[in-house]
């Protein structure tokens, strides 16, 4: 069985989805996580995983910590997306920050880029590949995008007293608004962050590893056919250091997941990756 717990820290509450297991050896039931969901102030219906989206019991759970606001977010957030979609692909920047703006007045900047941006990535994607999209619109939304996350990430500032942190993509990956968007997000919550943009050879990565000593190495990988790359890459970074090597990425988001001698970590709420990086050093 299926069902929403929630977990007080401090003043506020966090919803978790969670499914009663049988313990054959114990003789009892216990939970197990399927999804952290969020503050519950701040859960709408979209954070819940698509196979239970639609179950009552749930949908009434939900709706309990947030009675009346609910319905007005998902709407207010289903607007912002449907207006950066069109800001994006007329290439409006200042139409795109204006909607940023407006959005973290109310959301979270995690919450803007988990449920705003990436959805609006994803959704210019298909439109490219069915055709619904010119090459030439879809490469101005994308250039559009970058420049927004570089304002933000411009505007962010911090007390760098965590983690540092190298992220990275292998040889021949040109997509990096992943990256920028991790940069932005961890050095908002303290990490330093190193992003080594694309296009640098192995060599010269595992030379800055050498001398910057960072903490941990986020590979992020979004096309298929990198991941060959991406696999040689960990193995050259982990025949060189003990350093944790994290992999993740659109490309490693599906069900069949290559094996990688680091951690592949699928896809996951921005909010969740500073408490993996915190763990990290016990998962390699
Ligand atoms: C923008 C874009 C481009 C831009 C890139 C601009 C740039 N500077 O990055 C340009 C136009 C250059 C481009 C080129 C190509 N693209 Co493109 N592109 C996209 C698009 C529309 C959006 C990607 C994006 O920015 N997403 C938003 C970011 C924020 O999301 P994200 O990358 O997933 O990152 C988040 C998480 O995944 C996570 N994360 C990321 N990395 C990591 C790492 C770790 C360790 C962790 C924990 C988490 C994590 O955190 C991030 C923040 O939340 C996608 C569509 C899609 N569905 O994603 C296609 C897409 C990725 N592209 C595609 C293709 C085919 C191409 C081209 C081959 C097209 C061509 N024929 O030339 C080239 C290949 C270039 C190359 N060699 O890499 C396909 C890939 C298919 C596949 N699975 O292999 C997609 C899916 C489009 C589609 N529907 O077919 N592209």
């Amino acid at each position: 069985m299926v069902y929403i717990r929630a977990k007080k820290v401090k003043s506020d509450q966090y919803l978790y989805l969670v499914k009663s297991v049988w313990d054959s050896k114990k003789k009892t039931s216990k939970q197990k996580i399927i999804k952290y969901l969020g503050k519950a102030s701040l859960v709408v219906k979209d954070d819940v995983p698509i196979e239970f989206r639609n179950d009552a019991k749930i949908l009434s759970v939900l709706a309990s910590y947030n009675p009346q606001d609910i319905q007005k977010r998902e709407d207010a957030t289903k607007k912002s997306r449907h207006q950066l979609l069109k800001k994006l692909t007329d290439g409006n920047i200042d139409g795109s920050i204006k909607i940023y703006k407006e959005y973290v007045n109310i959301f979270s900047i995690s919450d803007f880029f988990d449920k705003i941006l990436r959805p609006v990535m994803t959704k210019i994607g298909s439109d490219w590949e069915t055709g619904k999209l010119s090459v030439a619109t879809e490469h101005v939304a994308s250039n559009v995008a970058q420049t927004l996350v570089k304002i933000i990430m411009d505007q962010v500032s911090s007390v760098k007293n965590k983690k540092k942190i190298l992220l990275c993509v292998p040889l021949g990956e040109e997509h990096h608004i992943g990256c920028d968007v991790l940069e932005t997000y961890l050095t908002i919550k303290g990490f330093k962050v190193f992003n080594m943009g694309t296009s640098v050879p192995s060599d010269v990565l595992i030379e800055f590893i050498d001398m910057e000593k960072p903490d941990i190495v986020l590979i992020s990988i979004t096309i298929n056919d990198n991941i060959l790359a991406g696999q040689r890459l960990v193995k050259k970074i982990k025949e060189q250091s003990k350093i944790p090597v994290l992999v993740g990425g659109y490309a490693l988001q599906g069900d069949n997941i290559p094996k990688f001698e680091g951690n592949v970590i699928g896809d996951t709420r921005l909010d969740e990756i500073p408490k993996i990086l915190r763990n990290s050093t016990l998962l390699n």
